[in-house]
């Protein structure tokens, strides 16, 4: 059987820093109990996680790009609340800020959890920041103890040996 890496394990001995935007900012408040509360039941201690707070979801990709530049974090968790029915660029602050999180997880080689929520409606982003695990915060936390510990794995694979170049005899 080829070996398998999966990302078990628990959120104690990591840090976390997380970006929540304040726009729409009932909604990203429930986000950050939500991711929280996973954070939490993972055994992360308060001490480990770190929040920014930004304007709005635009914001996001920047602040996330300083966190991860500080070397600080095991992962990061972005949290914010896009809703269709109240901006004419939806379109674009939605696509800016995805593109955003993973240009700046691919450049750090950094977990950097997409929890921002894109709706069409109030309602719908309700549906998704209410109690429990269904809440996108709290799913995005999951995420990111799960990447975190499968990133750190990863790592302490052993690369292979580089060719070393012929030595040239007289
Ligand atoms: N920011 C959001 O996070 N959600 C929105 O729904 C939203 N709307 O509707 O416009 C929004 N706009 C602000 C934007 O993210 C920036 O903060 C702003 O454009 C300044 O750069």
């Amino acid at each position: 059987m080829p070996a398998t890496f999966e990302g078990a394990g628990a959120a104690s001995g990591l840090r976390f820093g997380i970006i929540r935007s304040r726009f729409n900012e009932d909604v990203t408040k429930r986000l950050l109990e939500g991711a929280l509360d996973a954070l939490r039941a993972g055994g992360a201690r308060d001490e480990s996680i770190e929040v920014v707070v930004v304007p709005g979801a635009f914001e996001i990709p920047l602040v996330a790009s300083r966190l991860a530049r500080s070397r600080r974090y095991d992962a990061l968790i972005c949290l914010g609340a896009v809703i269709r029915g109240e901006t004419p660029h939806f379109d674009y602050i939605s696509a800016e800020v995805s593109r955003g999180i993973a240009r700046v997880s691919y450049d750090y080689g950094l977990p950097v959890i997409f929890g921002v929520l894109t709706t069409n409606t109030e309602e719908q982003a309700d549906a998704r920041s209410g109690m429990g695990k269904t809440n996108r915060g709290y799913e995005a936390a999951v995420s990111a103890i799960e990447m975190a510990n499968l990133v750190k794995r990863l790592a302490k694979l052993p690369g292979r040996a580089r060719h070393s170049p012929c030595k040239r005899t007289r």
